[in-house]
């Protein structure tokens, strides 16, 4: 996260850290990208953060990378589901969404606390120039490797005709994705931050409108972040996470 600030304890429950195993044996996993909890056993995360993904855990209620969480919780992946249409081109990443079932017992996987919750999905389009918040352990101005401490930055949604205009993305902007951030730089998600939420604020109650997909670097002028449209997905959701769970 570029411009962003630490996110205070409870403040972001749903938000997850997708890790790798790696070779590193003093930390065997490494993480990778962000995602949101929608279900007990149901993680939403970005299609190109599970593309060569082999041996992943999930973590969450944690703030920090770097020492373990008394709040955290830690849980296996039984089965990642990428979409279908999942196309990645030098230009774009289309249909930028997957979904992790997660390992549990009776329908249990993330226990409910006051640092893990589920988050709510949208049931209808906001407004544009609305503000919303992005968070993640992803590189900042400061660092590429990213930060311990998870951040979060407020963004404004950009409407889909700034966001097409030639100098911004032209015409690879699909009606699956949707801009946010500031056109004058600074505030934007990056690297390590992807499949993470944008969360709005719909009914007074906080929705998962976006994940961190792509963009042209980050914090550039006239070059905001790129997120999947969680509202474009919500059949596809659905198709998925019923027709697993009994
Ligand atoms: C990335 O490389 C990436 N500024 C994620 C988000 C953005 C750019 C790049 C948005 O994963």
């Amino acid at each position: 996260i570029f411009g962003g600030l630490k996110v205070p304890p409870g403040a972001a429950p749903w938000q997850v850290s997708l890790q790798m195993r790696s070779k590193n044996s003093n930390n065997p996993f490494r993480h990778t990208c962000g995602g949101v909890l929608i279900e007990s056993c149901w993680v939403l995360t970005a299609g190109h953060c599970i593309v060569q993904m082999k041996d992943m855990q999930v973590v969450v209620g944690g703030l920090s990378l770097n020492m373990e969480d008394s709040t955290e919780q830690t849980l296996k992946v039984e089965e990642a589901i990428l979409h279908e249409n999942y196309r990645e081109s030098p230009a774009a990443v289309y249909n930028d969404i997957a979904l992790l079932r997660l390992k549990g017992t009776d329908g249990v996987c993330a226990n409910e606390t006051q640092f893990v919750k589920t988050a709510c999905l949208p049931n209808a389009q906001l407004p544009d120039g609305m503000e919303c918040t992005i968070s993640g352990w992803g590189a900042t101005e400061d660092s590429q490797f990213g930060s311990n401490h998870l951040l979060e930055a407020n963004v404004m949604l950009i409407s889909q005709e700034k966001c097409t205009e030639p100098e911004v993305y032209g015409r690879v902007l699909t009606s699956s994705m949707f801009c946010a951030g500031h056109l004058q730089g600074g505030v934007d998600s990056c690297q390590g931050d992807s499949g993470g939420p944008l969360t709005c604020n719909q009914n007074n109650v906080k929705v998962i409108y976006g994940l961190v997909s792509w963009g042209d670097q980050c914090g550039r002028k006239n070059k905001p972040g790129v997120y999947t449209r969680v509202t474009h997905f919500l059949d596809w959701i659905k198709s998925k996470t019923q027709a697993a769970s009994p």
